[in-house]
């Protein structure tokens, strides 16, 4: 094995500055060891994770059933390429169809390259079967989406963040506001429009929530154009809203439905489109794929990823401790003028905190988060994602929200 010990924060710290593009701006903590919703530094700290891999870890870091159908495929076959069969493929792709609902499943591993995908399909179904004239497929996004850093995937952002600097951008992409009917029923009706893609909850917009009934409206508009809809639930798939599917809630069935993250409980990249026939079959053999994609690997992981979601009832679990965490923040809001609000679904929560976007005290917060023992990072600005891992029991979000209240309550001191 390669020499790999550091010994010290400081040190891991200035080897990344040294030799890593400097893409992110992380917390001053470096992570050693991860088991269920505890991280650990290597000056042996313990933390809780109230990022979750920004809900890639719902089932808990290192799951011990997780890992052991890791280390267990690991040892038999990692990759084949989709050039030959594998004894694995076909079964995940059995399992997912059955656990989700749809005919068919096209594995990728990031997320960027599932809604990448999602968007081949929805343009190539419209050329194929709703007669856009080629090359003239639309597809609408929404105002403040995250969904990937691609250069496609980034021509659809309303987030300077994301795009200064990285144009030309790809036509074929229109821009409305979130959580309008009016703008959905005006964008659908133009007969270019082959899907409309959205998140059922803007994750990195800082958890924002559509209206009830937004997201059957735009189910039935879409139907109503003959437009799918294709929704990105990366983030809020996998039970961490309270059901399997953030879509769930309002009981609305995507055309294409794109998961990834927790699809491996963080143990690998594994994303996944899922969709029936009519759309799934439009793209023939030889026209789409990738090296990783459906390897046996993965499929091992995301099935054992998924089952330990199902009998470990983690989406149940959700719902009644974010409800449970809600509360408790809404408490502290009564004692405290730091905190605007908080907002969430399940255990994908934020605190809005009563400062300007440009401000540091979102930031300050999560510093002083982690001296205390959990680990949070700020989204835009002033807004502090809460994510624990699913597994957490209702015990330890009261000592997270304790731990919570006790920051707050010296900052604003
Ligand atoms: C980063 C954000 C979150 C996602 C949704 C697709 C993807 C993501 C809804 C792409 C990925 C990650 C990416 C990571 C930080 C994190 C993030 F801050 F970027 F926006 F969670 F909100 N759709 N989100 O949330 O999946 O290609 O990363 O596997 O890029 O900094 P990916």
């Amino acid at each position: 094995m390669v020499e790999t010990t550091i010994t010290s924060s400081r040190e891991a710290i200035a080897l990344e500055d040294n030799y890593g593009a400097h893409n992110y701006h992380p917390l001053p903590v470096v992570l050693s060891k991860g088991e269920g919703v505890f991280l650990w530094d290597l000056e042996g700290k313990r933390y809780f994770d109230f990022l979750s891999a920004y809900s890639a870890v719902n089932q808990g870091h290192c799951h011990p059933r997780i890992i052991q159908a890791l280390i267990t495929q690991a040892k038999e076959l990692t990759l084949t390429s989709r050039a030959f069969y594998n004894d694995k493929l076909g079964v995940a792709e059995k399992f997912v169809c059955e656990t989700f609902g749809y005919q068919k499943a096209l594995f990728m591993n990031s997320g960027a390259e599932a809604n990448e995908t999602a968007i081949k399909l929805a343009r190539k179904w419209g050329y194929t079967k709703k007669g856009i004239p080629d090359n003239k497929a639309v597809i609408v996004a929404a105002r403040q989406n995250f969904h990937g850093r691609t250069t496609t995937i980034i021509s659809a952002s309303t987030d300077p963040s994301s795009t200064k600097g990285f144009g030309p951008f790809m036509p074929g992409f229109e821009v409305i506001d979130y959580n309008a009917i009016p703008a959905l029923e005006k964008a659908l009706a133009n007969p270019n429009v082959c899907a409309l893609w959205i998140e059922p909850i803007q994750g990195e917009a800082g958890v924002f929530i559509p209206d009830e009934g937004y997201l059957k409206a735009a189910e039935k508009i879409c139907k109503q154009n003959h437009v799918l809809l294709m929704m990105d639930e990366i983030q809020t798939g996998i039970a961490r809203t309270g059901k399997m599917l953030a879509s769930d809630h309002e009981n609305v069935r995507p055309d294409l439905l794109i998961l990834g993250k927790a699809l491996s409980g963080g143990v690998l990249p594994v994303s996944l489109v899922l969709a029936d026939d009519e759309i799934m079959l439009v793209i023939k053999p030889g026209e789409h794929g990738s090296t990783f994609g459906g390897n046996p690997l993965a499929a091992a992981v995301c099935m054992e990823s998924l089952q330990v979601v199902r009998d470990e009832k983690l989406a149940d679990n959700a719902e009644r401790l974010g409800m449970v965490f809600r509360k408790r923040m809404n408490a502290l809001i009564e004692k405290t003028k730091l905190i605007q609000l908080v907002r969430g679904k399940g255990l994908l929560n934020a605190i809005v905190i009563n400062d300007t976007p440009e401000s540091d005290t979102a930031w300050n917060l999560c510093l002083d988060f982690a001296k205390r023992g959990l680990l949070a990072k700020p989204t835009h600005g002033n807004i502090i994602r809460l994510a624990p891992p699913l597994v957490i029991t209702e015990e330890q979000i009261h000592e997270c929200c304790d731990l919570i209240e006790t920051s707050v309550l010296a900052y604003q001191a």
